[in-house]
């Protein structure tokens, strides 16, 4: 039976829509039903597993899969809690994604007179990153204590189980619908592809470096543009100044015409109206930006 290789996502959540969409752009075509727990790969070797997100690393870790799609807050959590038991952890945090954005907070109940961390000695902390947050105390010699809640964090001050709370935010309503206010953001978090440091066969290996290099590919593509235009050929060092990231441009004579070129340029980032507007200062015309659909470096 030929390897197959195994990429973790979350089964039902707000990662699980991004990260599907995300493996069908790097070409994979999966064969799943809603209740299934395995999605297989039907054009290359990936099964993916459906699972609770606190689960993937866990399942990196055990050998049990060899890629995952995670939230950076999560990966971070299960790496300091397998330090915590002297042992490290058996991956990677390989490329950050564009989705699942957040931030992990302290939060204080706007009744109390704590205003920052540095009134949180002797106070009690509830937060589902318990190792996250107690790294963060060490560092900083806060002398605080902390306790474990899995869900409804918010909560915990008014139930009388703390004194504030480090959670995980997005927009800051959930705060505010419990009257909290947000403090100091000890993590900014997004998506992450989790790659299993275990070694692998050259098979496996050959197929990971290709998907992950695919998932790139698909990120570089969200932002990049390939953008045409003419331009005044004393122009072209001004030109490519202008537009960031872009690589050597492709220089195309025009008909008939001596002083002028076409240029054509893939851009890696955003392209502004400002930009273009600055082509045009500098002699540029005709200037068109178009997507890109796929990019293989
Ligand atoms: O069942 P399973 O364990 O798989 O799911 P889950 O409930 O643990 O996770 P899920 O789907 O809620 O979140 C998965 C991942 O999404 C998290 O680990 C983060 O990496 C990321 N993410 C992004 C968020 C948020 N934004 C977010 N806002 N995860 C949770 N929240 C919570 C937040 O804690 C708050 O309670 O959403 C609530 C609303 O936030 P506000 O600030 O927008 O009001
Ligand atoms: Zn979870």
């Amino acid at each position: 039976m030929k390897e197959r290789i195994k990429i973790a996502v979350q089964k039902s959540g707000r990662l699980t829509e991004h990260s599907i969409t995300l493996l069908q752009k790097c070409g994979l075509i999966i064969s799943h039903t809603k209740d299934q727990l395995i999605g297989y790969g039907e054009n290359m070797p990936f099964d993916i597993m459906f699972v609770r997100d606190d689960d993937i690393p866990g399942l990196i870790q055990e050998n049990l899969c060899e890629i995952g799609i995670v939230g950076a807050n999560v990966a971070r959590e299960k790496q300091l809690s397998y330090e915590s038991s002297r042992s490290s952890s058996n991956f990677d945090l390989e490329s950050s994604l564009d989705f699942g954005h957040c931030k992990l907070s302290f939060a204080y109940p706007e009744s109390s007179s704590i205003r920052s961390v540095n009134d949180l000695d002797g106070k009690t902390i509830a937060t589902s990153y318990p190792f996250t947050v107690k790294n963060y105390f060490t560092k900083n010699s806060i002398d605080a204590n902390v306790t474990e809640f899995s869900g409804a964090v918010e909560l915990a001050p008014s139930l009388g189980k703390a004194d504030a709370i480090c959670d995980l935010v997005s927009t800051g309503n959930t705060l505010r619908a419990h009257n909290l206010m947000a403090g100091e953001t000890i993590l900014e978090s997004v998506a992450t592809v989790l790659k299993s440091k275990s070694e692998q066969s050259e098979f496996k290996s050959m197929w990971i470096e290709k998907i992950i290099e695919r998932i790139n590919g698909v990120l570089q593509v969200n932002e990049s543009k390939y953008i045409m235009m003419h331009a005044p050929k004393n122009a072209i060092n001004e030109i490519t100044k202008l537009l960031p990231g872009t690589e050597s441009p492709t220089v195309i004579p025009l008909d008939g015409v001596n002083d002028t070129v076409a240029v054509h340029v893939v851009c890696k980032e955003t392209v502004f109206w400002e930009t273009l507007e600055e082509l045009k200062d500098v002699g540029a015309s005709s200037i068109l930006v178009v997507p890109v659909e796929k990019m293989l470096m």
